[in-house]
């Protein structure tokens, strides 16, 4: 039995989910998985165990027990990503300016682009050829593009890859299912993040959940553009 358990929701729109279930995949750390269909009859039933204010993800770790014996769950993605990088001492950069740069575009993307957010949903499903792209989507693409070359520019020789910072990380997990909705929507990129966008869309963990998505009935009204 895994220690490990993720409550996630439909893999074809749950971006939120994807970030902490490919940071899990990538680093190779066994767990088992739940998925709650989101905005369904069900669905506030079988989020009510969960101390999640009926959202996902959540993480719920057995291996760390709660003060009335219950086991911990840990909800809201980069605090999951920090559990899982604090309990298997791996998932961000060694090396103390990169843990820092990675920590630090983790949190804006934690916190900010509800340009891109908004307006392009991610929809595993969906390809859209030349959408238009309003003018703040297009400063959050930008903005992204940014960070992303800013993070490459600082990967030490020894750590040569093709993940923000060469070896996979915390902020690659935070910025996958940015990548689905670039290519979903057609955004035009160029050099590095045009590499590193199509090195996670051919990421084993991505093309598996792709495929679980590709394969989902249930839809979401509000995530259709
Ligand atoms: N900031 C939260 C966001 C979680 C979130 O909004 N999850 C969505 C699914 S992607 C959800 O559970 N929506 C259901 C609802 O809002 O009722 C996190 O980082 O985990």
């Amino acid at each position: 039995m895994n220690d490990l358990k993720l409550v996630i929701g439909n893999k074809n729109y749950s971006s939120w989910s994807l970030r902490p279930w490919f940071f899990l995949k990538n680093l190779n750390i066994e767990f088992e998985e739940e998925l709650v269909w989101l905005f369904e009859d069900c669905t506030e039933r079988h989020l009510k165990p969960y101390f999640s204010n009926e959202k996902v993800p959540v993480l719920v770790d057995i291996s760390v027990s709660l003060q009335d014996g219950t086991p911990l769950q840990v909800w809201d993605t980069l605090a999951i990503i920090e559990h899982i990088a604090t309990r298997f001492n791996k998932g961000w950069p060694e090396e103390v300016a990169n843990k820092a740069i990675a920590r630090a575009v983790s949190a804006e993307m934690h916190s900010g682009f509800t340009g891109i957010r908004n307006a392009l949903p991610m929809n595993c499903k969906k390809h859209f050829p030349n959408y238009p792209i309003e003018a703040d989507v297009k400063q959050d693409i930008d903005r992204i593009v940014a960070v992303w070359e800013y993070c490459q520019s600082q990967i030490l020789p020894e750590k040569k890859g093709a993940w923000l910072f060469g070896e996979f990380c915390g902020a690659d997990a935070m910025f996958a299912p940015v990548v689905m909705r670039m290519i979903g929507y057609d955004v035009k990129l160029n050099g590095f993040a045009r590499d590193y966008a199509q090195m996670v869309l051919e990421n084993d963990a991505m093309q598996e959940w792709v495929s679980a998505g590709k394969l989902e009935t249930h839809v979401i009204d509000e995530d259709e553009v």
